[in-house]
């Protein structure tokens, strides 16, 4: 039998390992054309590999542009939406993280700057979908930030994977059904990272353990 404290060097080890896992998994973003510097959005009704733009009747679908010297946030573009004295309407863009499984941790997250005369018409959310059937599973509420007129305020949304999804269908869009006609957001530095479901982090932890305990 091993000293107590061999086991807790062990059990530390084996956290230090999880958590190790974990950050260097977390760190990867899974999105394409995060800081929209690629353009321009391609409308084909496809969020797969690129954001596919929409917008309600009559909006102009989201570009992308660096409308002022002080943005975007990083590179030369970000995403430009607007509702150009526009009620009752909505844009936005979207994209498809394909590869997920149940019980995973998904984060997306990014900065906005609001540079209309409107506020508080952002919705962002996950809409959790299976590739296969090509269905939607269900989705999160509505991320609504709380944003700052003129400077980049960061947002982040986090949910985990539901039984019989396999896809993160990632939404930013602004809308003027709840909120005024003016609005103006520009997005940028947005990312979509992935943690391992808590019983794969145990079982890790645990395997690591029984391997420390059998020398
Ligand atoms: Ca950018």
């Amino acid at each position: 039998m091993r000293s107590l404290s061999f086991v807790k060097a062990g059990m530390a080890a084996c956290l230090f390992a999880a958590m190790s896992f974990a950050a260097a998994d977390a760190s990867a973003n899974l999105l394409v054309n995060p800081g929209f510097e690629v353009g321009p959005l391609v409308d084909d009704g496809s969020g797969v590999g690129k954001w596919q733009p929409f917008g309600g009747a009559g909006v102009a679908l989201p570009t992308l542009s660096a409308q002022d010297t002080v943005m975007p946030l990083s590179g030369t573009g970000h995403l430009n939406l607007q509702l150009d004295n526009i009620g009752a309407s909505f844009a936005g863009t979207y994209q498809d993280v394909g590869g997920l499984s149940a019980g995973q941790i998904v984060t997306w997250e990014g900065w906005t700057k609001d540079a209309g005369q409107d506020a508080g018409g952002a919705e962002i959310r996950i809409e959790w979908r299976d590739s296969v059937g090509n269905t939607e599973i269900s989705r999160t509420g509505n991320l609504v930030p709380t944003l700052t007129a003129g400077v980049y305020t960061p947002w982040s949304l986090v949910d985990a994977v539901p039984a019989g999804a396999d896809t993160a269908r990632v939404v930013y869009a602004i809308q003027s059904f709840g909120a005024g006609p003016n609005q103006i957001h520009y997005v940028d530095d947005t990312s979509v990272t992935v943690v391992p479901e808590p019983a794969s982090m145990a079982l890790l932890g645990l395997g690591a353990l029984a391997m420390i305990r059998r020398r």
